[in-house]
């Protein structure tokens, strides 16, 4: 079992779509393990999005996303980093085929409406910026053979 940190960005309160695109991971039978609405403010945007620091997108990317709430998740799941990802769709939109998250409702690469951890290591410092460890429940609904 693997946990991943995923993110909905502004842009997805503002449509209105937060169940619609929980949705999809529930139905892939990813596990909520933490959530939570929650407005970034500009130190904690830094933090989470360090390695884009000196990147001239930077500031835009920033600035979209302390504009408005956003939804942090983790998700728990056999190889759930790559699973996540793989369901989300590549960062640009112009790559990201219709059936994937991105595909499907992103319009812009700026505005690419979910984030979601890229390696294990990057779960794990992403979680611990959103989420006390008390916030993240180990729950088990007797459904793993199900799946
Ligand atoms: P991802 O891991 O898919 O979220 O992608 P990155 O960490 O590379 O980028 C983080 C965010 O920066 C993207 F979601 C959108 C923004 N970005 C741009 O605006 N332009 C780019 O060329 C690359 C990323």
């Amino acid at each position: 079992m693997e946990k991943t940190f995923v993110m909905l960005k502004p842009g997805v309160l503002h449509r209105r779509i937060v169940g619609e695109i929980l949705t999809r991971f529930e139905r892939k039978g990813l596990k909520i393990v933490a959530l939570k609405l929650i407005q970034l403010d500009e130190a904690r945007a830094r933090s989470h999005y360090a390695e884009h620091a000196d990147k001239a997108f930077f500031y835009d990317l920033a600035t979209y996303i302390v504009s408005g709430p956003v939804i942090a998740c983790v998700l728990e799941g056999t190889d759930a980093v790559a699973m996540v990802r793989r369901l989300i769709g590549p960062t640009k939109v112009q790559e990201s085929l219709p059936g994937t998250i991105r595909g499907d409702y992103a319009y812009a690469t700026q505005l690419n409406i979910v984030h979601a951890s890229d390696s294990k290591a990057s779960a794990q410092r992403e979680l611990a910026i959103f989420f006390n460890k008390d916030e993240i429940y180990e729950w088990e609904d007797g459904n793993a053979e199900w799946f």
